[in-house]
């Protein structure tokens, strides 16, 4: 690798990579050629006829730089490599964009059909290898305390979330879906039936809401659930995860431990429950300012009267509004277990403590106003698995995708994802939604009515 060659001056060495750019000075020329570890001066004793990003492979020998031709904003720039050889391995043809700039001003549409080239640009190396990183670290934390990684299943069934599914037609059982998770919410709490006390994962979860600048149809939680906790604890343990992974790619926060506010502080201080504790000086330098907001109101009427949750169904209430939920009294003023986790104005996580006793997540059900054929057929699974011994539990899901928007400095969710959705909801490089054939919708017993 290019940042290797440090290490070898005097030897010959091959390397691999892509033209970065060229200079040619007519009987001399130079190429920068750049590797994922970075740039190195390539010395060309002739004329060269290379495009930029065309592939090559070099053989010759790393030497020393004379000083006055040391570039210090270059980490190999003290050395050079002389070339022996160059031979193409892959051309490359005119770019359809620019890449050796940060790309903001570029069309989305352009960049995305493209992505694979935009993706080259390193800006976005950057946060990808950033969002790598802090992955790692939330991995490394949680496995040191104790967690268990489970995946959980893509096709599955609907679990209301707040948002419309993504549903999938089934060939074997035609006329019937199943529903991309818009979490793993139920599994998650089934695997705290089945003993597993400690759960995570690095979830992806798809909503079909509009895209918006932080929100798009998939985006990535890291979602954990714990069994035998208090709200503080889950909370604890979600603060304690964030904070080791944002040190340990570089980040730093505003307030330890983070601050916590009840709704009502909330509204009655910054007039909204997602707020920037940060100043102008901390926007500068940067700094996360993360905190966390409690004790919402658990439900709210919508415009037709009837009741809807304000965060997730499957929460149970604060304990002394167990009873009210339970009786259905006093419906406006149950406050939720919900902690939600804010980070320089933008929601970036939350979670609560669940309801394990069946008659408090069939009471909220009958609050939300779902017949109880409904609620047998939707939900009648968790009811029943509720019956058979599961431990009080809590959990909290975090959005990787605007925690790193924040850090990065980012305005936009495609920032910090490889492939994204573009605003009108199509997909990167590959032309989708697009038909299908008609021998698939035959198989799928499906017919399109327009
Ligand atoms: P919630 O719906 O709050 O909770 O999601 C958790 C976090 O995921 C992020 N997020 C999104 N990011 C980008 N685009 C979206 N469309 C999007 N939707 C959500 C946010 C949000 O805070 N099951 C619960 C978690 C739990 O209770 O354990 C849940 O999914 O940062």
């Amino acid at each position: 690798m290019v940042k290797d060659t440090l290490q070898t001056v005097g030897k010959t060495v091959l390397l691999k990579g892509w033209v970065n750019s060229i200079r040619s000075h007519g009987k001399i020329s130079f190429i920068d050629l750049r590797d994922r570890s970075g740039l190195i001066q390539v010395f060309v004793a002739g004329p060269i006829n290379l495009k930029p990003e065309t592939v090559i492979a070099v053989v010759g020998k790393v030497s020393l730089r004379p000083e006055k031709l040391i570039n210090p904003k270059l980490l190999t720039g003290k050395i050079e490599l002389q070339s022996e050889s160059i031979e193409v391995l892959s051309p490359c043809r005119e770019l359809p964009l620019p890449i050796d700039t940060d790309g903001c001003n570029i069309d989305e549409t352009v960049r995305l059909k493209y992505r694979y080239l935009d993706l080259r640009r390193p800006r976005l190396q950057r946060n990808l290898k950033v969002r790598s990183d802090y992955i790692q670290a939330c991995r490394e934390y949680l496995f040191q305390q104790d967690f268990l990684e489970i995946e959980t299943p893509i096709l599955t069934k609907s679990t209301p979330e707040g948002s419309r599914d993504f549903i999938v037609p089934s060939r074997n059982y035609p006329g019937n879906f199943f529903a991309l998770p818009q979490s793993p919410q139920q599994y998650k709490q089934l695997l705290m039936t089945a003993g597993f006390e400690r759960y995570f994962q690095i979830a992806r979860c798809f909503r079909d809401e509009d895209p918006r600048a932080d929100r798009a149809f998939e985006h990535t939680q890291l979602d954990l659930e714990m069994s035998f906790v208090e709200r503080e604890e889950v909370m604890a343990l979600m603060e304690k995860t964030i904070t080791y992974a944002l040190e340990k790619i570089g980040a730093k926060i505003k307030i330890k431990p983070f601050p916590v506010f009840t709704y009502k502080e909330a509204m009655e201080k910054f007039k909204a429950d997602k707020f920037d504790l940060r100043t102008e000086k901390d926007k500068k330098n940067n700094l996360l300012a993360l905190a966390w907001v409690i004790e919402f109101p658990f439900f709210e009427k919508k415009p037709d009267g009837n009741w809807t949750f304000t965060h997730n169904p499957f929460s149970r209430p604060i304990p002394e509004h167990e009873s009210m939920l339970l009786k259905k009294q006093k419906i406006g003023q149950i406050i939720t277990t919900q902690y939600d986790l804010i980070c320089n104005g933008l929601e970036v996580g939350g979670g609560s403590l669940r309801s394990y006793q069946p008659e408090m997540l069939r009471a909220v059900f009958e609050i939300l106003g779902h017949p109880p054929a409904k609620i047998k057929s939707q939900f009648g699974h968790m009811l029943e698995a509720f019956t058979y011994g599961t431990p009080p539990h809590g959990g909290c899901a975090h959005g990787f995708e605007r925690l790193l928007m924040s850090y990065l400095g980012e305005d936009y969710i495609r920032e910090v994802q490889a492939f994204p959705q573009t605003g009108s909801g199509r997909t990167s490089v590959m032309d989708a939604p697009s038909p299908v054939d008609p021998e698939q919708l035959q198989e799928l017993q499906l017919k399109i009515s327009r």
